[in-house]
């Protein structure tokens, strides 16, 4: 993987110099994209004719016809110009409803490859063919947000996956957070009402933490579990390409007997699963709000592809009643000592749309989009997302939605599915329906092709009623299971989100009740929340015992990277005047040699000048002699990078040590415990600026590679980064 990185460097400076003449030449094998290809045009071709929409050229596409007097003066704009009209016609109506939820989000190409075939369980060829790569788009989303907000926001995230096969699309539309609030589709409204910013005033955007959200949860008692993990670390990822996924329902596998299995699908990222700091989220979201969407395109334009395990966790039918939970519902996670974990391929992301709307916005992901051999179960979430998701499309893009570049299969679609809204389909021929006369099998009704889907054939009995079934009554095992799994830090981390949130609602009686609740899964828990926010503190009776018990795979210090890696991690590097440039030089290297990617910020974006060198301060051009900084202090704030390292020189030590903005970004990259390394003069002015009066530096470290010594730092060690929990670092000694 190593060397992959390292080309990553000079791959960048290839691809952006070559951007401009790529734009529109093939340059890829993927399927899909070819597919799209013709549909692919070139704004920045050096043209110089404009036409209508009708293609009729245009002559002054800057002035509306006018009537000009004599004089020369201008009178009224004239509306008989059509060519005025069409611009601001076009214009009036470039937007389409935003998705109801799931608005803010990002989208990048790649492929899907699969490394053990499972044909004891599906006849689906994506999951049987080792030798095919397929096409696939990947979009990560909020969701509580509208199209325009910040990314770093805490919330759960989408992680929507299209397989392009040969069998037509197949879907997984799902989140980072295994499992869902609530386990019946007909109360997705509420949820998502209560969420939502409130309706007499619209404020809070993209938050949980307002009074209706919390009531939902306490009237809700089935939500607890959900509430938990979206109060953890994972609701605020460091980058949607350290996050897993989940499909969150139960569907389900056919195998060519016609056999059935149930089946949850999970990916995990080859990175690890990170997260932001609290107080790095906050700041991020007014500082950089596109931050997760920039992240993403900057590692794939640096070829530093994402990439993902798949794989998936069976149940037989057979087993289907043998769990204290039920396995339809999806308030419930499948715990990985009961039902392991098969990766049985991997996906990678390895290529940024061209345009936006016409990939990103337009994809339209639906559950109810299996494959043959795929197929559904009686989750009662499933069921009602299966008839949502294109109704919603249907408002959104209009019925004809599937014919749109990004969303047509790009194996053949055959129906006598006709007309609507902006079909762009021709048929030719005189007949509209099936079976026809010219049909191979005229009087067949359908093909009986084994390749065909067919459902499973599952029996029905029993009474219509609105009721879930027993075991859907049980709602607190499991969020107590997920607490216990959490490291202490991780578990810290959810007291302070719901101690955060709870402050933000001012109707005690919702804060007073959710404090209760905690106590239902955790006494001491909701003392430390109940002391926070002013709930009643509750007694030790009012609390179920907590049993302790935890399972693998829900703390993510259970996913790091089994090899540790720096690479795609942003480091600044933080020069002055009067820096060493030999020391400068070979910590850059080393760090790009490891395929982090390094950005030199300094008191100004002009030329930087080492010791030893003349300078002169009026020169524009890089005259070789210095460094040219990527941001100044001002311009890039410390909660964009994953680590910090100072660089010596007696007099840049100096600069930055009398600079407020550079002591403040040294201690704000401390508060949020990144690794910060120093060497030489600069190891003073670090040490000064993180030794306040008053500041604890004895913070507790849980990785095993970090050193535990705050006091000279000398050298850089690439442990904490590595480990990369985002929770965890501090100084790196030796
Ligand atoms: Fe969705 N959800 N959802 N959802 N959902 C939508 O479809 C819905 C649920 C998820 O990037 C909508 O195209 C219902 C669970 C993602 O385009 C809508 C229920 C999970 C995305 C819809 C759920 C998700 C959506 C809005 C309860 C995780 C964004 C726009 C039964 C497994 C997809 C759209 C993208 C989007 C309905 C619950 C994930 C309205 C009724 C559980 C990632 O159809």
């Amino acid at each position: 993987m190593s060397s992959t990185f390292q080309r990553m460097q000079e791959a960048l400076n290839d691809a952006k110099r070559s951007a401009s003449q790529k734009i529109n030449e093939v340059t890829t094998t993927n399927d899909k994209i070819l597919d799209m290809w013709p549909n692919t045009s070139d704004a920045q071709k050096k043209e110089n004719r404009m036409t209508t929409d009708h293609g009729v050229k245009v002559h002054d596409t800057d002035h509306w016809l006018k009537a000009i007097d004599p004089t020369g003066r201008a009178g009224p704009s004239l509306l008989e110009d059509q060519i005025a009209r069409e611009k601001i016609h076009r214009f009036d109506h470039e937007r389409i409803p935003e998705r109801v939820v799931h608005a803010r989000g990002t989208g990048a190409h790649g492929y899907f490859k699969l490394h053990t075939p499972i044909p004891e369980l599906s006849s689906a060829k994506i999951l049987n063919d080792t030798t095919r790569n397929t096409p696939m788009f990947v979009r990560f989303s909020t969701v509580l947000g509208s199209r325009g907000s910040a990314d770093t926001v805490r919330d759960v995230r989408g992680f929507a996956l299209k397989f392009y096969t040969d069998e037509g699309n197949w879907d997984i539309v799902g989140n980072n957070i295994p499992v869902f609030f609530i386990q019946d589709a007909i109360k997705f409204p509420d949820v998502i009402h209560a969420g939502k910013p409130e309706p007499h005033n619209e404020v809070p955007q993209a938050q949980t933490a307002h009074n209706n959200f919390w009531d939902f949860q306490y009237l809700h008692p089935e939500a607890t579990h959900m509430f938990f993990w979206a109060m953890s670390d994972r609701a605020i990822p460091r980058s949607y390409r350290m996050m897993q996924g989940f499909g969150v329902n139960t569907f389900s596998l056919i195998n060519d007997k016609g056999e059935r299995h149930f089946v949850k699908f999970i990916w995990t990222p080859e990175l690890g699963v990170h997260s932001l700091v609290w107080d790095e989220a906050l700041k991020l979201a007014g500082q950089d709000p596109d931050f997760h969407r920039k992240d993403l395109m900057e590692a794939i334009e640096n070829r530093a592809y994402p990439k993902w395990k798949f794989g998936i966790q069976v149940i037989s039918e057979a087993d289907q009643d043998s769990f204290e939970f039920d396995i339809f519902d999806a308030t419930k996670v499948w715990p990985e000592d009961l039902v392991p974990v098969r990766y049985i391929g991997e996906f990678t992301l390895d290529r940024n749309v061209d345009e936006f709307f016409s990939e990103t916005e337009q994809v339209a992901f639906c559950t109810s989009h299996v494959v043959p051999g795929v197929g559904f179960s009686d989750d009662p979430l499933l069921q009602g997302r299966n008839f949502s998701y294109f109704d919603t499309q249907i408002t959104r893009l209009g019925i004809n939605w599937e014919q749109l570049p990004i969303n047509r299969p790009i194996c053949p679609v055959m129906n006598f599915n006709r007309d609507g809204a902006l079909n762009h389909r021709i048929h030719k021929g005189t007949v509209n329906y099936w079976p026809n006369r010219f049909s191979a099998t005229p009087d067949a009704k359908s093909s009986g092709d084994p390749a065909a889907y067919h459902e499973f054939a599952s029996t029905l009995t029993g009474a219509k009623l609105r009721l879930n079934a027993p075991k859907f009554k049980e709602h607190f095992n499991q969020a107590r299971l997920f607490y216990n799994s959490l490291s202490a830090i991780e578990q810290s981390h959810l007291q302070q989100a719901l101690a955060f949130e709870l402050d933000h609602c001012d109707d005690p009686i919702v804060y007073k009740r959710i404090t209760e609740r905690l106590a239902d899964i955790d006494l001491p828990l909701a003392h430390t929340v109940a002391q926070m926010v002013g709930g009643d503190i509750p007694s030790s009776s009012t609390s179920t015992t907590n049993q302790g018990r935890k399972a693998p795979g829900l703390s993510q210090l259970d996913l790091l990277p089994t090899t540790p890696t720096i690479a795609t991690r942003r480091i600044a590097i933080l020069i002055a005047d009067g820096f060493d440039l030999a020391a400068f030089t070979a910590i850059r290297a080393a760090l790009k040699a490891e395929g982090a990617l390094t950005f030199v910020i300094a008191p100004r974006r002009h030329m930087i000048y080492p010791s030893g060198v003349s300078r002169d301060p009026n020169s524009n051009s890089d005259s070789g002699k210095g460094v040219m900084p990527d941001h100044h202090l001002e311009g890039a704030r410390s909660t964009m990078f994953d680590a910090l390292f100072i660089t010596p020189g007696a007099e840049s030590a100096l600069t930055l040590r009398e600079n407020g903005r550079a002591v403040h970004w040294v201690r704000e990259a401390f508060g949020h415990l990144k690794v910060i390394g120093a060497l030489g003069e600069a190891v003073a002015f670090l040490q000064e600026a993180v030794l306040l009066p008053g500041v604890q530096l004895a913070i507790e470290v849980e990785s095993k590679e970090v050193v535990k010594s705050y006091g000279v730092v000398t050298a850089w060690k690439w442990g904490a980064l590595q480990g990369g929990e985002g929770f965890v670092g501090g100084f790196v000694g030796e």
